[in-house]
């Protein structure tokens, strides 16, 4: 990931004194916990990030990373669950069907080393479009969390969004932190947990965007992480959450090389926000950029010959990765520890850039707890 030293380079940001840095001046709402509420006094909190403006579809293919300083959402604290969300600027849901897409979003602790990697800061948090929840405290069986600790002053917000319409769009990333006072979390004996970042772009990942192999000639292919993560310690897994592009069936987590430890499995278009309908008419030749983007449907809807009738193309995009819970004491000193993401670009149609393919990416975050 870049975000370790790009997030430096913005540091004077943090600096600016008028009260609040964007994108730390948006409304937070204070939202009613889940998790340990009465046992150890947990709060929940929407955290609003922005708005930043993706560019319209011809500059970049309306993608645009940001990258910033934020506040982390508590001091001393242990957070138990984590999960982001895609809003426009007047707070209603976005996402694919109307164009708008939470590409990717990593929080970072500039306070701390990666675990994996540790000349990069530690990245703590990441989500695709797809959304899925760090749910670390595994819906409150589990009394751990990720510890910000009272040093842990600065985070960087990697914020990646897509827009898939000529003109130039605003967008609200949000975080739904849940969390407990350390004091409480202490006296309850909660215990803390360590993010474990695995990724096929390697040990010290660049932008964790990885090319298709041969263009894609071959439809069928999959990509690890080589050479593989070794522990230098035991713990106790407790989350396990991965990330792939559309393409991507599957995300195995191995150790030793056998057994797959977890098994992600991505499924498509759950729900209409993730698909994008669009209706072709010879007479009209849609462009201008309202739905067919240059991402996913590209392959299945090239334009149709004048003389061919109107019809109805329908995308699906990645809605959800399975993600594997309470495995144990899996972990030991001297696993070997690798992923391998699976693609099938037959069975769901991935992303363009262009005329090419888009890179895809492969990563898996595990949430385990020393010891
Ligand atoms: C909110 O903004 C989005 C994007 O601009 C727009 O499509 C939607 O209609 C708006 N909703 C309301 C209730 O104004
Ligand atoms: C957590 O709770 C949600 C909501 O009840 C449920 O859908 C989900 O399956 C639960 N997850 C786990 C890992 O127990
Ligand atoms: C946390 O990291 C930031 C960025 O490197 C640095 O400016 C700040 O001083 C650090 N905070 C502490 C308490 O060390
Ligand atoms: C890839 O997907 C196609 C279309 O669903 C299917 O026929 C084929 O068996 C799949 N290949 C593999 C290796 O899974
Ligand atoms: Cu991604």
């Amino acid at each position: 990931m870049i975000l370790a030293q790009t997030a430096l380079g913005l540091l004077w940001l943090a600096k600016s004194s008028l009260g609040c840095t964007p994108p730390n001046c948006l409304a937070s709402e204070t939202l009613e916990p889940r998790f340990f509420k009465d046992e150890a006094k947990s709060q929940r909190v929407l955290k609003r990030y922005g708005p930043f403006t993706a560019p319209g579809m011809s500059d970049h293919h309306g993608m645009k990373q940001f990258v910033s300083i934020m506040a982390p959402p508590c001091n001393d604290c242990l957070v138990t669950h984590i999960q982001a969300g895609l809003e426009y600027p007047n707070g209603s849901y976005a996402n694919v069907n109307t164009g708008m897409w939470l590409h990717h979003v990593v929080v970072v602790n500039m306070n701390r080393s990666s675990t994996v990697c540790p000349s990069n800061a530690e990245p703590m948090f990441a989500s695709g479009n797809e959304r899925t929840a760090a749910n670390i405290c595994v819906n409150g069986t589990q009394k751990a969390g990720y510890h910000i600790l009272p040093t842990d002053t600065t985070f960087a917000l990697v914020a990646e969004l897509m827009n898939d319409k000529m003109e130039a769009r605003d967008a609200v990333v949000t975080i739904d932190w849940e969390f407990v006072p350390a004091s409480s979390a202490s006296s309850s004996s909660f215990k803390h947990a360590t993010p474990i970042w695995l990724d096929i772009d390697g040990i010290c990942p660049g932008s964790s965007e990885v090319p298709v192999p041969d263009g894609g000639s071959s439809k069928v292919f999959s990509l690890s992480l080589s050479p593989p993560w070794t522990s230098s310690f035991s713990a106790e897994i407790l989350w396990v959450m991965s990330h792939l592009h559309d393409g991507g069936e599957t995300l195995q987590v191995t150790k030793n090389s056998s057994p797959v430890v977890c098994d992600s499995v991505a499924r498509y278009g759950e729900t209409d926000a993730y698909v994008v309908t669009e209706v072709h008419d010879h007479n009209t030749p849609s462009e201008g950029g309202s739905g067919s983007g240059h991402h996913g449907g590209q392959h299945g809807v090239k334009r149709r010959a004048a003389a061919a009738p109107a019809h109805t193309t329908r995308m699906t995009h990645i809605s959800s990765m399975s993600s594997c819970a309470l495995l144990g004491k899996q972990m030991n000193v001297g696993d070997e520890w690798t992923i391998t993401a699976n693609y099938n670009l037959t069975d769901h149609a991935p992303m363009t850039e262009g005329d090419g393919l888009a890179p895809v990416m492969g990563i898996s975050i595990m949430y385990v707890v020393k010891g």
